[in-house]
């Protein structure tokens, strides 16, 4: 069932923009330099060049999802999960207003009898299960060319309970109405759009598929809709505003249980396990990383998560 189709994106990032804090504002916790950069990996337009639109330029870098292995006596840590966004292009892309999420579907067999994703087979649109927003018009978040923007589940030192520093992330996912959330205050806040998750933004560490969306990029007649499907409200996304995505599954064995239709990603990646301490990263070659639209040949599987590479 779809709702409101014409009006949704609109009212959403309208809304979303009204409680942003001012990018350019001294008294700004996450911005005490006053200059709207929110942390290390993006910056102010001060060299000239004209900040460029996402697609084409940023993609999905690395996505730390399967939690930390057993440390500082505990166990199933999973608060240090991170996402990294890199630019690949030359030139500076501006990132304000682009959204950010993780699609709808399990990432396997997790109990007998689950299915695989039928959303899948719709090749002209994806279903995101909950949807954020980088704040801030387009030019007032810039990542320069091969740097990062990294998005930290919590903006924190994870040590002792893991290795995994998120004390300097761009951005950090704030569950305010959770009550169980910690608003860390030298990491801005993304603005909750649509949210289906529990206390915190948990990506499932059984492998979570990430996209990266830009409504500038919608045609004409295009617009993000509403769909139930399965007790669940999802945000339906034409493929057109999919700047990049990954789709990671349980393991090699589940690829049935892809999330992204082919139109978006042609491969799927995914860890060994779960609480491994494992991430998945783009591959490089010769300097250069590679995007192939295809997650089987593009990514590679790392004991190393690290936000700042
Ligand atoms: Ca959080
Ligand atoms: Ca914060």
């Amino acid at each position: 069932m779809t709702k409101a189709p014409a009006l949704l994106a609109l009212t959403l990032v309208s809304s979303a923009l009204a409680c942003s804090p001012d990018p350019a504002d001294p008294a700004d916790p996450a911005d005490p330099a006053g200059d709207g950069e929110a942390g290390t990996g993006t910056d102010t337009n001060e060299a000239g060049a004209e900040p460029q639109p996402p697609s084409g330029r940023l993609v999905v870098d690395e996505v730390y999802f399967t939690g930390s292995p057993p440390l500082g006596g505990t166990d199933h840590y999973f608060s240090d999960q991170f996402i990294a966004v890199r630019n690949i292009s030359d030139e500076p892309v501006a990132a304000g207003g682009l959204l950010l999420g993780d699609v709808f579907g399990l990432a396997g067999v997790i109990n007998p009898g689950d299915e695989p994703n039928a959303l899948a087979e719709d090749g002209e649109h994806v279903y995101m299960h909950n949807l954020w927003l980088i704040p801030g018009e387009p030019e007032e978040v810039v990542i320069e060319p091969g740097e990062r923007l990294v998005i930290a589940q919590d903006g924190t030192n994870h040590s002792p309970l893991s290795t995994v520093d998120l004390s300097a992330a761009d951005f950090e996912t704030f569950v305010a109405e959770s009550g169980q959330d910690e608003d860390y205050p030298t990491v801005a806040n993304l603005e909750s759009l649509h949210y289906n998750a529990g206390f915190d933004w948990l990506i499932t560490v059984f492998g979570p598929s990430v996209a990266i969306l830009s409504l500038d990029a919608l045609g004409e007649g295009e617009a993000l809709a509403y769909v139930d499907h399965q007790g669940w409200t999802l945000v339906q996304v034409p493929v057109a505003a999919v700047v990049d995505a990954v789709d990671i599954v349980k393991d090699g064995e589940s690829g049935a249980f892809k999330r992204l239709p082919a139109t978006v990603d042609q491969g799927f990646t995914f860890a060994s396990g779960t609480y491994t301490g494992e991430a998945v990263v783009r591959r490089r070659e010769d300097g250069h990383s590679v995007d192939t639209n295809d997650s089987s040949a593009d990514f590679e599987l790392t004991g190393a998560p690290n936000p700042w590479r």
